[in-house]
């Protein structure tokens, strides 16, 4: 007769399981509820009680905790330990099968610290951790999925399956004290503890990740809340990694504002932003800041999607549209389209750390949630307010632009957007060129010669907008007084790389 240990806090499968063990002569060892729902259903059980002849204590925190359990699990198929089992009268588990205590369930659940702890499994991860380390001599199951490779397998399990188990099952408790980590981290506000171990679990396979070459998955992150976690897909193909990417910034974008905001993404960069009276005119503006490059974009709003916005979206071809709240008859018109991917995003951006991998490792950042220092106006005389509304506008938007980045606007409509230029100046002229008509012009980061300020005066550029800091500030707040631009430094960078 051979041995299996079954203990879990959800019941579901176990029937199954026990029945397929018993069939295949095995006996039941089961912790108390366990072993009291197996004998309901009809399933003979030894009592773990039974076996340590020793009371589950402390309202169960021991229950499985004792050599003649471990011992059963951990000892291995040689004489030495044969001998040792034999002498202290253990018997050996064959195999174990375990449900751990919901500790991530009950996190949604505001329960207080000291009701919480009761659900962190300490025997369960110490029976699951056992069994894979001997994961020659125990068969070791977490997920009941795997019940039918169990039946398959059942009367001769290979390196290989046993193998595979093991390995589930020590990235299971890994996972497992991970959102117990992480939870603990929160609660003394540790955003960069010493060892991380991030909560993530597989949600989506990806199509593919940036190219189609590129194996890609998504996963989600336990303990974070955010818009993946919370939006409705209405319409479309199943979301792409660019489109998990593109979509994560144009709502970010358009979170900045409270005025009624468009905007569109192409490449993880905006091509078009700007403010509307109304839903129609945002959209209109932020595609003509760029009509070429909008095609196969994404558009994001932070307000109601209307129908003859819809209408109007509809002329192009687009991936993605994300917006809170979409009109019945916007979501019918642009129903028509199959493949676009309509969002309806249900959650403000609420995101504190951003990660990137390097070739070893991670970086990990706080994101970038604010937006000036000061608003200090550095050259001669007074700034008209819808300037400096205009100026913040386009700061706003070349926050989000990659590095470095220009962005010219008029009337809180980007005009033009230069960026991801290895030097200022090119991204000056693009950002200039493109706009035609700009008035206001914001740089993500400081000018370190005076070149982006004249190129500035040739284009008729009233008003710029940018940290400050340079060595040769003088110099750019020099050339903006002989030209008759005013400027405003707002002594904090936004670089992004
Ligand atoms: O409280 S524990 O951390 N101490 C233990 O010794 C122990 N052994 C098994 N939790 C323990 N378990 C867990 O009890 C299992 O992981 C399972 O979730 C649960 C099953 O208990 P019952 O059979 O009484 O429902």
């Amino acid at each position: 007769m051979k041995r299996a240990l079954i203990s879990a806090y959800n019941k579901d499968h176990i029937e199954k399981l026990a029945k397929v063990l018993v069939n295949n002569e095995y006996e039941i060892l089961s912790t108390g509820n366990t072993a009291k729902y197996l004998e309901e259903h009809g399933i003979k059980v030894i009592k773990v009680e039974e076996i340590t002849e020793f009371p589950e204590i402390l309202d169960g925190r021991v229950k499985t905790l004792h050599p003649k359990i471990h011992g059963g699990i951990l000892s291995r198929n040689t004489e030495k330990d044969k001998k040792t089992l034999e002498k202290l009268n253990i018997k050996k588990i064959d195999f174990v099968y375990v449900n751990l205590y919901p500790f991530e369930e009950k996190l949604n659940e505001n329960l207080e610290l000291k009701e919480l702890i009761e659900f962190i499994d300490i025997g369960g991860p110490t029976l699951i951790r056992a069994a894979a380390k001997n994961f020659e001599n125990t068969i070791i199951l977490v997920d009941p999925d795997d019940i039918d490779l169990i039946i398959e397998k059942i009367n001769n399990f290979d390196f290989e399956t046993k193998l595979y188990l093991a390995a589930k099952a020590f990235n299971f408790t890994a996972y497992y004290d991970s959102v117990i980590s992480s939870y603990f981290n929160k609660l003394i506000n540790k955003e960069f503890p010493e060892y991380m171990a991030l909560p993530l679990k597989k949600r989506n396979e990806l199509r593919y990740g940036e190219n189609p070459h590129q194996k890609a998955v998504y996963y989600e992150n336990a303990l974070e809340k955010g818009l993946f976690k919370d939006f409705e897909q209405l319409n479309g193909k199943e979301l792409s990694y660019n489109n998990f990417k593109d979509i994560d910034m144009a709502w970010k974008v358009v979170n900045e504002f409270d005025e009624k905001v468009c905007c569109a993404v192409k490449h993880q960069t905006p091509c078009g932003v700007a403010v509307g009276r109304d839903n129609l005119e945002a959209y209109k503006k932020a595609y003509e800041c760029d009509p070429i490059s909008i095609f196969g974009g994404i558009v994001a709003f932070n307000h109601k999607v209307t129908a003859e916005t819809a209408k109007e979206m509809k002329k192009i071809f687009l991936e993605v549209i994300i917006a809170p709240e979409f009109e019945e008859e916007a979501i019918e018109i642009l129903r028509k389209k199959k493949n676009l991917r309509i969002i309806k995003a249900k959650t403000n951006p609420s995101q504190k750390l951003e990660y990137s991998s390097v070739d070893g490792g991670i970086l990990v950042q706080e994101r970038d949630l604010k937006l000036f220092e000061s608003l200090k106006i550095v050259t001669n005389g007074p700034v008209a307010e819808y300037l400096i509304e205009d100026m913040i506008f386009a700061f706003k938007v070349v926050k989000h632009a990659k590095s470095n980045a220009i962005v010219v606007s008029n009337g809180k409509m980007a005009k033009g957007i230069g960026s991801g230029q290895p030097n200022r100046i090119w991204a000056a002229i693009d950002a200039l060129d493109r706009a035609k008509d700009g008035v206001v012009l914001a740089s993500d980061a400081f000018f370190p010669f005076d070149d982006v300020v004249r190129k500035a005066g040739k284009y008729n550029i009233k008003a710029i907008i940018q940290p400050g800091g340079s060595i040769r500030d003088e110099d750019s707040i020099n050339a903006a007084n002989e030209l008759g631009i005013s400027m405003i430094f707002t002594n904090m960078r936004h670089f992004k790389h």
